[in-house]
């Protein structure tokens, strides 16, 4: 072989065999005017953009953003369902693995993406910014390895959020202070379109519209990044195959209606197989089977084919209805671990940690409220209190004082958990508690709703790890009997699943990632009234088996 000719193909080659790459982004955030619903607002923004910069990386790729903090308002950003292996110093929720980015300081983010691919998301995780403050992560296979479904021609990235007219932090600041439920959200948003307003006389952004070549096929990254708002999402006319969750290959199944909770992403092969002479509403709706306020307005994208034909008409689709309960347990019943050869669904058998944990809402005395009281939220009766340092600096550097690790391990008093008759007192406990966990240890957690004030669904997130759902069910959660259902061979594995209104769900997962770990309900409004906890996992004595040391810049309290 001549020289040149093996020198072209080894730099031909050269990126095919290249290991893991560093990306490295910047992400200065700034407040910036939106105009949405006829009326404008000043937004906290990455680089000015709404929805925020997407974040693009391989598999094995070590990923660095320097975040920039040019808002007067203390921030931090999460990177949603990256495991950060060891690296708990990025993983971003405010006080628990870190303090606060302060207005006018910088803090970089570190981590490695390790054994995951598919799509997740990054955003804000203090007090409420995240409603503007967020974006997509793509991670792709890498190089070289197919995904496990056929090649789709394009991707569009679709992110559903939730749009205030006033500014968010008035108003969860407000609820704070009343002790009352914040406010709900004006619309929805595709992509931050809120669909097109009437007479309005200055420039609104209208209507979200996705172009389509007909025949081809699409993977649509769907994101839901509302504050508060379970959602339904359907494209008229067209069938969607879904093929991955939380950066999890499924197996594929098909579905005319995604049900989609804060915190989860799914991606689905869409095919452009109808016609191109009409165009296809795309709608997004709130799902909430319960008796509470929510936005219950339905914002509708358009689909289009191209080469677009004018004056074509509309296929419209009906949304399900609100409490359409039947509609959510059916896609969540049909989602499965992809369970293959390459990515088999580790599910652990045996379980060393076996904890049940109630979720709900409750009241406290609060002498300032409106009412003398307080709407609180809780796990197995706690009340989360957020201390001022951050939980994992405190566990790393024996700060004392901080947390207590005696977060029970089950309820202190079991009752009838969905009974519509709760007759018993609506206080709950407080603390800053955490569940201890050796290295890998196995655990299972019964994630139990209760009807304490109303039943609810609750869609929880646990950071640093992903878990998998091996049952679900309504009513009471019976060991006996609900165990011998459980599907320990192919259950999804995902980071954000949610317990059903009056009912449970079943995690499992492999306690490998030492660290400080936050596990809470993705509705912001439950979080904030303090239904959050989180777990403690201790170092291994193997040498990648420990939590990494800080880095310098790591903000201070
Ligand atoms: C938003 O617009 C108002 C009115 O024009 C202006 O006073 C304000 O400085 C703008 N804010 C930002 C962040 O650009
Ligand atoms: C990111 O963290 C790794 C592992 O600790 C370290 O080797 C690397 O230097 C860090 N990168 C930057 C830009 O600080
Ligand atoms: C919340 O809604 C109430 C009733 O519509 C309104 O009076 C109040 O100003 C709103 N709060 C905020 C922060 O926008
Ligand atoms: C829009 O404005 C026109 C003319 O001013 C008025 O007739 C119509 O009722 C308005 N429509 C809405 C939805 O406000
Ligand atoms: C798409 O496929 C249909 C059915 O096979 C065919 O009639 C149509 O011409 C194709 N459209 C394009 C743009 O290739
Ligand atoms: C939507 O909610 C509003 C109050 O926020 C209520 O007035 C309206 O009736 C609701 N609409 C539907 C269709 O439920
Ligand atoms: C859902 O809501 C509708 C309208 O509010 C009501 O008529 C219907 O009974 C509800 N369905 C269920 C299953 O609760
Ligand atoms: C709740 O109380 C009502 C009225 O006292 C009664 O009819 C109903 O059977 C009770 N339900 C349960 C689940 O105990
Ligand atoms: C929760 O704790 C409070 C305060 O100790 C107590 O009054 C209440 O009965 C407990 N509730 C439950 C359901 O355990
Ligand atoms: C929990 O804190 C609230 C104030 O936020 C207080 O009113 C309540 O008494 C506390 N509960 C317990 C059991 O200490
Ligand atoms: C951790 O657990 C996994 C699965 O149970 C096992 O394969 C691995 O050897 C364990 N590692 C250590 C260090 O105990
Ligand atoms: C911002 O964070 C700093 C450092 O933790 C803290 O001292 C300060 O009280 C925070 N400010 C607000 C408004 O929460
Ligand atoms: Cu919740």
């Amino acid at each position: 072989m001549e020289p040149w000719i093996r020198a072209l193909l080894i730099l031909l080659l050269l990126p095919t065999l290249a290991e893991a790459r560093l990306r490295h982004y910047n992400f200065e955030v700034v407040m910036k005017n939106y105009t949405r619903l006829c009326s404008t607002k000043a937004i906290a923004t990455v680089n000015g953009k709404f929805p925020g910069p997407t974040l693009h990386a391989r598999e094995g790729d070590n990923v660095v953003v320097k975040v920039i903090n040019n808002i007067n308002y203390n921030l931090t950003i999460h990177w949603h369902g990256i495991r950060q292996l060891r690296t708990g110093w990025s993983d971003g929720p405010a006080y628990i693995t870190q303090c606060p980015i302060i207005p006018g300081q910088n803090y970089l983010y570190n981590f490695t993406i390790t054994g995951q691919r598919g799509t997740l998301f990054w955003h804000a995780h203090i007090s409420w910014l995240r409603a503007t403050l967020h974006g997509a992560i793509v991670i792709l296979p890498k190089k070289g390895t197919p995904y496990p479904f056929p090649h789709p021609v394009n991707q569009k990235i679709i992110v559903l959020g939730e749009w205030w007219k006033a500014d968010t932090e008035a108003v969860i600041n407000e609820a704070t202070k009343s002790g009352m439920p914040p406010n709900v959200s004006d619309s929805h948003t595709m992509n931050g379109h809120t669909g097109p307003v009437r007479n309005c006389s200055i420039s609104t952004k209208g209507t979200y519209t996705l172009h389509v070549e007909q025949n081809k096929t699409y993977l649509l990254r769907i994101i839901n990044a509302a504050i508060n708002d379970e959602l339904f999402f359907r494209i008229a006319g067209h069938k969607l195959t879904v093929v991955e969750v939380d950066a999890s290959y499924t197996k594929p199944f098909i579905t005319d209606t995604i049900y989609i909770a804060p915190g989860q992403t799914t991606n689905a092969l869409l095919k452009a197989d109808q016609s191109p002479e009409r165009k296809y509403l795309i709608g997004m709706s709130s799902f909430m089977d319960s008796p509470v306020a929510v936005d219950n307005s339905t914002n509708y994208g358009l689909l289009r084919y191209k080469p677009s034909l004018g004056g074509s008409p509309f296929v419209l689709t009906a949304m399900p209805s609100l409490n359409a309960t039947q509609a959510q347990r059916n896609f969540i019943h049909s989602l499965r671990s992809l369970n293959s050869k390459k990515y088999p669904a580790k599910v652990p058998l045996s379980i060393d940690h076996s904890l049940f944990f109630t979720m709900g809402v409750g009241v406290n005395p609060c002498a300032t409220c409106l009412n003398g009281s307080k709407l609180v939220g809780n796990i197995n009766n706690v009340t989360f209190v957020m201390p001022t340092i951050s939980l994992l600096q405190a566990h790393y550097y024996n700060i004392s004082g901080v947390f207590t690790d005696d977060f029970p391990g089950k309820p202190l008093i079991s009752f009838d958990y969905t009974t519509v008759n709760y007759t018993g007192s609506l206080a709950t406990m407080n603390g800053t508690k955490v569940y201890r966990l050796p290295f890998n240890a196995t655990v299972q957690v019964v994630l139990q709703d209760t009807s304490i004030i109303a039943p609810e669904s609750h869609p929880i997130h646990l950071h640093g790890t992903n878990f998998f759902v091996v049952g679900t069910g309504i009513g009471n959660y019976d060991a006996t009997k609900d165990s011998i259902n459980f599907n320990l061979v192919d259950p999804v594995e995902r980071n954000t699943i949610d317990v059903p209104t009056g009912g449970w769900t079943v995690i499992r997962f492999l306690a490998d990632n030492p660290g400080v770990w936050f596990m809470h309900c993705h509705l912001e409004v439950h979080t904030s009234w303090g239904l959050k906890m989180a777990f403690l996992i201790e170092n291994g004595d193997g040498p990648n088996e420990s939590i990494m040391a800080p880095p310098k810049d790591l903000p201070k309290c």
